[in-house]
Order: C-alpha cells, then structure tokens, then sequence
C-alpha cells in the first residue's frame, strides 16, 4: 500500500478559530480525518503532521524518505519564504503536492511567490480543505503512472 504523508505548517493548528472566510470553518483535526478516511477510500496510507517549526517540518521531510510515497504541503506562510524547505522537497524526491486552502494568487502580493511550487509537481489553491483530497487524488493517478506527462 502506497503511503502519503500530510504536512501542515505554520498556524494551522488554528484552523476553525479565525478567518472562516478565508480559511474555512473545518478544524485541522477534522480536515485531518477526512484526509484519512479518503486515503482509505483510494487505497492510501495516510499520516497528518502539522508543525509551526520550520526545522521540523524539514526533518519530517527528510524522515519521509523510505517511508513515504507522497507528500501533500500546505507550508502555511513558509511558502513565500522557506528555500530550505523547496532544497528539502528536491533532496528527498518524493512527489510533493502543494496545497492551500485559500487562493494565494488572487491574495497580497507577497503571497504570489511559492518556493514550495519549484520543486512540487503541482500546485492546488483556492478550494478550502477539498485541495487536500485533490492532492491525494492526484498521488494516487501518479502512483498508479496515469497521470498526464
Ligand atoms: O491558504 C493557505 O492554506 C495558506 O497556506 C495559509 C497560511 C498563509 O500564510 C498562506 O499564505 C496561505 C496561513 C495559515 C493561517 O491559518 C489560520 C487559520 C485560522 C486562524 C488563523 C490562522
């Protein structure tokens, strides 16, 4: 069974306290099960990790190797600033899809610029906590070697 590795960065924790316009009304924990038992409707291992550290979330990038076949990152505000954690996503070579729940083009300009987007093979934004679950759709296409070239 293919594993995938959710990682959530910084404030995400928060999710479902604040900002409900923007960031939706579900908790991380409640995102977090459903990414689970979508995992388990697409035949997918799936474990969440959220850190606020960005030397933890490049750790458990690292440990992903060997035992992760995918990873799906939402590096909070990290995006627009970490080249650590994009030389990390490279490093590692595990297919990495970006995720943000809000839509961070049509946002302030600092948030245009995703150093996460050069090294994942693809970029979901805009659609709330449904991104999650696209990007486990996606791995899944790509395990399976039908994904379009
Ligand atoms: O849209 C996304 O998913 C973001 O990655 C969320 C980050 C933001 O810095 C990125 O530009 C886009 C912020 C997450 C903060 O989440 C909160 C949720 C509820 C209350 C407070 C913060």
């Amino acid at each position: 069974m293919k594993s995938v590795l959710i990682l959530n960065g910084p404030n995400l924790n928060l999710l479902g306290t604040r900002q409900p316009e923007v960031y939706g009304s579900e908790t991380l924990a409640m995102v977090e099960e459903r990414c689970r038992s979508h995992g388990e409707t697409l035949g997918l291992a799936v474990t969440c990790v959220q850190s606020n550290h960005e030397g933890v979330l490049l750790d458990q990038i690292h440990a992903a190797k060997g035992r992760h076949h995918g990873i799906v990152l939402n590096a909070g505000a990290y995006t627009h600033t970490s080249v650590a954690l994009m030389d990390a996503i490279y490093s590692v070579e595990i297919p990495t899809v970006e995720v943000h729940l809000s839509n961070i083009h049509s946002r302030e300009s600092f948030r245009h610029t995703s150093y996460i987007s050069r090294a994942a093979i693809g970029q979901i934004c805009g659609f709330g906590s449904f991104g999650y679950l696209m990007a486990l759709e996606a791995l899944k296409q790509r395990f399976s070697g039908s994904e379009p070239e």
